[in-house]
């Protein structure tokens, strides 16, 4: 016999659906807090919902930060198996195969360059520190398929802080672990010679901006290797190939870093890559993306400029071509 029991995420996703349920759920949890289930769904002193998530068998509890919210979620099963992680070869369930490789534990971090306290932090020492939240983010790649997924993560601008960034830091550099035996490092010609490992950057100002988080886990769950276990960088209003995996180290510098895919064809990938329906890819319009959902089919609808983030990130770019800062 079969029983269905719903675990955390299943209710969160209900959460995203309307309002509505949103509230009549709510109830729901409070009674459910009342009668003790408080160790896994709990509400706080301040009426926010509160999760907790295990990463490094520490646990960590998480508020659900309803100002950000999408619908309907990917499922589950879609943005596990649907991925660009170069280091596991190219095909899109290449990952998923074989990501499993990847050594997660122990993990630490160096943050290093234009600060005035460079560190070496592990992950759970990180994760002490800072506030833990899910957020639901539209995601966009600029292959213009998009997925609108539940992240738990923290803002990267308290993390930095830490850090006592210089005057003259300008911009950050991202690195993901590069390891021996992931299959396009010791088979360069499976991913088209793309260079390991893989850099991202962004302006300082972005990086501080709160809507750009390191992610820790998705849908309740700690982050599978295949999206970027344990720590990854998410910019919503970026095209995905900012949002870096498997992050070991940031680096504060002054001048705009080379990222890999700068690096690989400058004309086709930008340093910004905003999101923007207006200025197309060289080789394929930007205007539509196929939104990734339930079944089979893909649902076609209009992108948003900066992916739906305009309010929060327009300010960023006031006064700048983006068509030349593409
Ligand atoms: N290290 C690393 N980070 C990466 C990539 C990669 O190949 N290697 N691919 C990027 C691209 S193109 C996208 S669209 C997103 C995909 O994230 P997801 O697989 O979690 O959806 O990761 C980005 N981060
Ligand atoms: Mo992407």
């Amino acid at each position: 016999m079969l029983i269905k029991i719903k675990n955390n995420y299943e209710i969160s996703q209900n959460l995203a659906t309307s309002q509505d349920i949103y509230s009549s759920r709510r109830k729901i949890l409070k009674t459910m807090a009342v009668l003790g289930a408080g160790s896994v769904l709990g509400i706080d002193i301040l009426g926010a919902q509160t999760r907790q998530i295990e990463i490094h068998k520490n646990i960590y509890p998480y508020e659900i930060n309803s100002s950000y919210s999408q619908s309907p979620l990917t499922p589950y099963q879609k943005a596990t198996t649907y991925n660009n992680f170069y280091e596991f070869g190219m095909q899109k369930e290449d990952p998923y195969h074989r990501a499993h490789i990847l050594q997660t534990s122990p993990w630490s971090v160096i943050i290093d360059g234009e600060v005035q306290r460079p560190m070496k932090i592990a992950l759970e020492d990180i994760l002490k520190k800072v506030k833990l939240q899910e957020r639901i983010y539209h995601f966009r790649c600029v292959e213009a398929w998009s997925m609108n997924i539940p992240w738990i993560g923290f803002e990267l601008r308290e993390l930095l802080a830490f850090t006592k960034p210089k005057g003259n830091a300008r911009f950050v550099l991202f690195e993901t672990l590069k390891q021996a035996d992931m299959p396009g490092v010791k088979n360069p010609s499976i991913v088209g010679y793309i260079k390991f490992p893989y850099y991202e950057g962004l302006r300082l100002d972005e990086a501080q901006n709160s809507l750009t988080i390191l992610a820790v886990g998705m849908y309740g769950k700690i982050l599978p290797n295949q999206n970027g276990a344990p720590l990854r960088l998410v910019v919503p209003w970026k095209y995905g190939f900012k949002s870096v995996k498997s992050i070991v180290r940031i680096t504060l510098v002054e001048k705009m870093p080379v990222s890999t895919w700068m690096g690989l064809d400058s004309s086709e990938y930008g340093f910004y890559a905003n999101v923007n329906p207006h200025v197309a890819h060289p080789r394929w319009s930007q205007a539509n993306e196929r939104f990734i959902g339930e079944g089979f089919s893909f649902h076609r609808m209009p992108t948003k400029l900066f992916n739906g983030y305009a309010q929060e990130v327009a300010n960023l770019y006031t006064g700048m071509d983006l068509r030349k800062n593409y």
